[in-house]
Order: structure tokens, then C-alpha cells, then sequence
């Protein structure tokens, strides 16, 4: 796949551009780019904060696979950031979070929403990953709340690297680990998610909004980026998609 930068000054969110695009017959590849969102959104309409300094993007895909193994497309994403801020950045402190978020040194840098169009048949039509990284905002940018769990890359890493340049980085690992998990399946993908992230093995509240609903350990995730959670009361549970912390 060839990825192919269409780039803006100003958004109101890549994903919703990226979605008219796909809706209009964008090919796969087309990626949309702005230097900032004015309304950049994570999940259930989360508001997400992307002023200038930050890489806030979207990719349209368009892969012919069984919509039930869509979700790894999240993941596929996360490996991709991950390998290629550890590389750049030159540390392991990167690292994954279920189901999409990436941490440095446990405060959130990166954020991935994915969204999935069906045709009529029920076959994928087009997917739209979209990936916010906090490259180089400044302590400012963030709200006091956000000051707490959020962090900035370069401020984090004492590095300077340009939006570009990070983008770069990207693109050659997702286009790379796409064409593997096309071809080959996901069982690569899933051993390198295992390598890169810092959920499993770990004790973990499971969350609705601020309440918790099941506590136990994350003790794997299955072929389709499920979480499996053993609960403290014994009780094993498998969550799709959620909302986790770290106890
Ligand atoms: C996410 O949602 O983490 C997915 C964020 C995806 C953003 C990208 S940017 C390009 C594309 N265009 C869009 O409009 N979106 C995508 P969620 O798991 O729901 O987390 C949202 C929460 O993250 C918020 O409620 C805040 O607590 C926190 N947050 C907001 N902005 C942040 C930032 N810049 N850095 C770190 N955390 C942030």
C-alpha cells in the first residue's frame, strides 16, 4: 500500500474529512493531515486536544477482511506508533495501552480512533484510523486536568523532532506491518502488540464512565484485540472494547 499525505492547516477533525473522503471514493492509502483540529474528538464525542505542534491524522483503508477482525486495525495502528517512536525517540518507555491508547512513561501521547463503514452486503467498504500524537505541545497546551495524565514528546524526551518527521517514521511501519497482516494474517501483529504493551499481566479496573465495573488482571487479548480480564472474584470476562486504568 502506498500511503499518499493530503495535508491541511486546519480541521475540524481528520477523521471527519477523511470519512467524506472515503464516502466519496478516496482510495486506499489517502491519508488526511491537519496542523490542527478544531474539533478533534476521541471516543463518545471526547473532546481531544490538538493545537499546533501536534501530528493529528487520519488513514483510510479499505481492507478486504472479515469486518469481525476490523478491531485489529486499532491495534495494527498502535504497533505502528509504537515501533516508530521507540526508534526515533531512542526508548522503551513507549508503550501500549488496551485497547487505544499509547503511554510514556504511564502519560498518554498518543490516542487512536477507528471507525468502520459496511457496504450492503456486510463486507468492509472503508476504515478510518485516526491518530493524534503529542509531538511537540508545550506543558500550556494542555489543560491543568490534561497536565496530569497527558504527555508531549519532545518535551518528555528532550528531543526536537518536526511533525514530518515523525509522520515519516510512521508511514514506513504501518505500510509495512498492513501488508504483513494482509497477507499473512495476524499472528505476527499479536506477537508484536505483546511486545509493545504494558496491559497484560497487570492489575486493571474495567470502566463505564467514572465507575468501575469488574477488577482483576488483564490476562491476554484474543484473535479479534478483545481483553480478556480474570477477576478477582475468580470470574474470567472478556471485554471487546472499554475503558481501562492501570490499579
Ligand atoms: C482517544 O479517545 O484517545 C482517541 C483520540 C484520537 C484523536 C485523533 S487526532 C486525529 C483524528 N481526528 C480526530 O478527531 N480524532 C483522531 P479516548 O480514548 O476517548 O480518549 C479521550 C481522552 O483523552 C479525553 O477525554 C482526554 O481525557 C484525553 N485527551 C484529550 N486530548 C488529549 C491529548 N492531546 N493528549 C493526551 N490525552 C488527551
Amino acid at each position: 500500500m502506498k500511503l499518499q499525505l493530503r495535508k491541511f492547516a486546519e480541521l475540524k477533525s481528520t477523521n471527519e474529512t477523511a470519512v467524506a473522503f472515503a464516502e466519496e471514493g478516496a482510495v486506499e492509502g489517502t491519508v488526511i493531515q491537519a496542523d490542527r483540529q478544531s474539533g478533534g474528538h476521541g471516543r463518545m464525542q471526547r473532546v481531544w486536544t490538538s493545537p499546533l505542534g501536534g501530528l493529528w491524522f487520519s488513514v483510510i483503508l479499505r481492507p478486504q477482511i472479515e469486518p469481525q477482525y476490523a478491531a485489529q486495525i486499532t491495534l495494527l495502528a498502535g504497533v505502528a506508533v509504537a515501533k516508530a517512536l521507540r526508534r526515533l525517540y531512542e526508548t522503551e518507555a513507549v508503550a501500549i495501552k488496551w485497547p487505544n491508547d499509547l503511554l510514556l512513561n504511564g502519560k498518554k501521547v498518543c490516542g487512536i480512533l477507528s471507525e468502520l463503514q459496511l457496504n450492503e452486503q456486510g463486507n468492509v467498504d472503508y476504515a478510518v484510523v485516526g491518530i493524534g500524537i503529542n509531538v511537540a505541545l508545550q506543558a500550556e497546551d494542555f489543560s491543568p486536568e490534561l497536565q496530569k495524565t497527558a504527555a508531549s514528546l519532545n518535551l518528555e524526551c528532550q528531543k526536537n523532532y518536526s511533525c514530518d518527521k515523525v509522520l515519516e517514521e510512521i508511514f514506513a511501519e504501518f505500510a509495512l506491518l498492513y501488508e504483513e497482516w494482509l497477507t499473512k494474517g495476524s499472528k505476527g501483529l499479536m506477537e508484536e502488540w505483546m511486545q509493545l504493551n504494558c496491559t497484560i499481566g497487570k492489575k486493571i479496573s474495567v470502566r463505564d464512565d467514572d465507575a468501575e465495573i469488574f477488577a482483576g488482571t488483564a490476562a491476554a487479548i484474543d484473535e479479534q484485540g478483545a481483553l480478556i480480564v480474570r477477576g478477582d472474584n475468580g470470574q474470567e470476562k472478556t471485554f471487546n472494547f472499554g475503558e481501562i486504568s492501570i490499579r
